[in-house]
């Protein structure tokens, strides 16, 4: 059995974080697990306002103990840490267990929720993890934050933060423009190894519901690699991956809606 972790928040409302994670590694065909670094909560009596509450340093450490002293995975996914512990811990059982199939996502901010989460966050995330990462996949928010670039509204602007956050470390970067990428009729994402870009198209699927897309993708990417895919094939299959799940995404309330990480099936059990 191919075995993965996520290191990441618990979405309660299940659309997004390790939940969305744990879905997407079944789908895969692998043995899941999970750290939690944090528990993230919505309040329907508040408009569906968003909280946090951290898991300490000390069970943070005794996870990541079990899943990569105890076990052994095979890949490695990181969603939202949210702490300057959980970036740290992360960095070192990465380092020390010589984990070479890391995926760093960089998750910043919510959907629902635009302001970054914890800006002071995002540098020790660059400088901690990016060196680490075999992908870092940054959607067009993210990037700007790591690249330091002001807007990134152009494929261009998009070439020229991989090309930043790659000299920062990620071996490759992976940024996800999806459906934000201005006057552009397709899903549009853009691979850069270093060396060359690869954009990744497909079609546009017009939804609102697109709750946990990004810990989707991340999710999809880190389990092909765990099967032993290359990069641009891994990617390729998880953009196939998010574009079926969102065909098939559908409102939990008025507020937020997921895709639905099993729409690759095309049916149901139960159908
Ligand atoms: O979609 C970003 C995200 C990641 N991780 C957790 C979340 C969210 C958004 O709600 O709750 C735990």
């Amino acid at each position: 059995m191919i075995k993965i972790a996520t290191i990441a928040g618990s979405d309660a409302s299940g659309g997004a974080g390790l939940e969305a994670d744990l879905k997407t590694f079944e789908e895969y065909g692998l043995y899941g697990m999970a750290a939690v670094t944090l528990i993230a909560t919505m309040d329907p009596n508040a408009n569906w306002s968003h909280r946090v509450f951290p898991v300490a340093e000390e069970a943070l450490r005794a996870q990541l103990e079990t899943i990569f002293r105890g076990v052994g995975p095979h890949a490695v996914k990181s969603g939202m840490l949210g702490t300057q512990h959980a970036v740290d811990l992360t960095a070192e059982y990465i380092r020390a267990c010589k984990m070479e199939k890391y995926v760093l996502d960089p998750v910043m901010v919510c959907k629902g929720a635009d302001e970054a989460l914890n800006p002071e966050l995002n540098a020790a995330i660059a400088e901690k993890l990016l060196p680490l990462a075999h992908i870092a996949t940054p959607n067009l928010f993210e990037a700007q934050q790591l690249s330091g670039l002001k807007e990134i509204k152009s494929l261009e602007a998009m070439k020229e933060a991989a090309r930043i956050i790659n000299g920062k470390g990620a071996r490759h970067v992976f940024v996800k423009g999806g459906s934000k990428l201005p006057l552009c009729d397709k899903a549009v994402d853009l691979l850069y190894d270093g060396r060359n870009f690869e954009l990744l198209e497909d079609e546009l699927i017009k939804t609102r519901w697109t709750h946990g897309a990004g810990c989707t993708t991340a999710a999809a990417i880190a389990a092909g690699l765990a099967r032993g895919l290359s990069v641009p094939e891994a990617l390729r299959l998880a953009k196939r991956f998010i574009t079926l799940s969102l065909k098939q995404s559908f409102a939990l309330n008025k507020w937020v809606g997921p895709g639905n990480p099993s729409g690759w099936r095309g049916g149901s059990l139960f159908a």
